[in-house]
């Protein structure tokens, strides 16, 4: 990696992220952490990518480059794609991902997606690059990029909403987040789950957890959350991976708002990448982006004032509480009176407000636990997304405040994988590549 120089102030904190990425660097790509996550995930390369842009535009350009080895046939981005290490032949195994005929032939992934991060961090990398330099990226990045964008549309949109689906909580991104659980424990628990919850024999299972070797039990899922993913993961696999196949009866098929607001805003970067090298994206692919920010809309529920995710198939709104709500600042393209809603949200004690936001779910809600994943801690890089959508619509203020009582988390607990937004404690994996990496774009901007 590179010298870089010390921003005045935090040379200690810039040089123990670095220092982070350095650890958890394979050469063509960064794993999330080292024991708890051996792989390449996308989205995580998509964060990292945006923080390594300062140290190593090289490698940053690399990070994301990589991701493109995993891309399928038909234009999927996955999740994942696996080490090709002996030792994680099982991993490999449980997704066998060969098993869908547009897989690629010589790398293991997922069979599922993940946010669509990409257009972002490929945009923000472009912007450390001179024009010739920016040009010869787009250029090689765009084909891959607009093929992932049509593959959302084509197959995730099969009823031309303006919406795209997601089959399974991993897709989010924000794994055990309330609105997918409340899905999973009131309709979707199979039987065979039910029966370990009765018997209690989830303790036992719990030996057999890789998670919770590196992670104490109560930051992570339940067990019995981990085997109904694990029951719904199989379930694509069965039907490999066919978007088709799987909606005929599908477990999961919701039009999650925090992706869909990820979505909208890389059509805007996906755009701009096209602009800046003069390629024309096809306008079927144009007229779903633009149908996507109208279909914004319909999400939003006039009487709480907040925007839900939503069933795909019975066009229910999922109204639980989560982060997502603050997801459309970040998508831009909300009116500024609804922005303002979102922002009041913010600020209130009660609700987003704690010593160390943003919390993953606001703190008057049942389902917040301080610990808990994604059911309550504060994580780096929806704080990173917040405070671009903050920037975006004016609220200077509020985003400086944000980044400073993140910077004073990681000074306080390090690069931890999520924080305790009362006590700022860390949770979850150390060393965590995308709390190093944002935490550098936050010192160098
Ligand atoms: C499943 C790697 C990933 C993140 C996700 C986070 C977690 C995986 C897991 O770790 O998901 O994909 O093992 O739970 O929820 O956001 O990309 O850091």
């Amino acid at each position: 990696m590179s010298e870089t120089t010390d921003t005045p102030g935090q040379p200690d904190l810039l040089a123990q992220a670095t220092e982070v990425l350095r650890i958890n660097d394979r050469d063509t790509y960064t794993v999330p952490s080292e024991n708890l996550y051996p792989h390449q995930w996308l989205w995580d390369s998509c964060f990292i990518a945006i923080g390594l842009r300062w140290l190593n535009v090289d490698r940053a350009q690399t990070e994301l480059a990589s991701l493109l080895r995993g891309q399928w046939a038909n234009g999927m981005v996955p999740s994942m794609i696996f080490s090709d290490k002996r030792e994680y032949g099982r991993d490999r195994q449980l997704w066998r991902s060969w098993l869908n005929p547009y897989s690629p032939d010589k790398v293991a992934t997922s069979g599922i997606t993940q946010p669509p991060m990409l257009a972002e961090a490929v945009w923000q990398v472009g912007q450390q690059l001179n024009a010739a330099e920016r040009r010869a990226w787009y250029k090689h990045m765009l084909p891959g990029l607009q093929a992932y964008h049509e593959w959302l549309y084509a197959e995730r949109d099969p009823h031309q909403e303006g919406l795209v689906l997601q089959i399974h909580p991993w897709e989010t991104g924000l794994d055990n987040t309330p609105p997918w659980m409340h899905e999973l424990h009131e309709h979707l628990m199979p039987t065979w789950v039910r029966a370990v919850r009765a018997t209690h024999t989830d303790k036992v299972i719990n030996l057999f957890r890789r998670d919770l070797h590196y992670v104490p039990p109560g930051q992570r899922f339940s067990t019995l959350e981990i085997l109904c993913l694990y029951n719904a993961q199989r379930r694509l696999r069965r039907k490999q991976y066919d978007t088709n196949r799987i909606l005929d009866h599908a477990l999961f098929a919701i039009e999650d708002l925090t992706y869909n607001c990820i979505l909208i805003r890389a059509n805007t970067r996906l755009q701009e990448v096209a602009k800046a090298v003069r390629h024309e994206l096809p306008e079927p692919l144009l007229a779903n982006m633009k149908k996507s920010e109208d279909a914004l809309d319909t999400l939003w529920d006039e009487y709480a004032n907040v925007y839900w995710s939503r069933d795909f198939v019975t066009h229910r709104l999922l109204k639980v509480p989560s982060i997502a709500t603050l997801m459309p600042l970040y998508a831009g393209t909300i009116s500024k009176e609804r922005a303002a809603k979102l922002v009041k949200l913010l600020e209130n004690d009660r609700k987003f407000g704690p010593a160390y936001p943003v919390p993953t779910v606001p703190l008057d809600s049942p389902d917040f636990g301080p610990q808990r994943y994604w059911q309550g801690p504060s994580w780096m890089n929806v704080n990173w997304l917040i405070m671009d959508g903050l920037k975006r619509y004016g609220y200077d203020d509020h985003a400086a405040a944000l980044r400073e009582t993140s910077l004073e988390m990681v000074e306080k607990s390090g690069f931890a994988e999520y924080f305790d937004p009362n006590t700022g404690e860390p949770l979850g994996a150390h060393n965590f590549s995308w709390t190093a990496a944002l935490t550098i774009d936050l010192l160098k901007r």
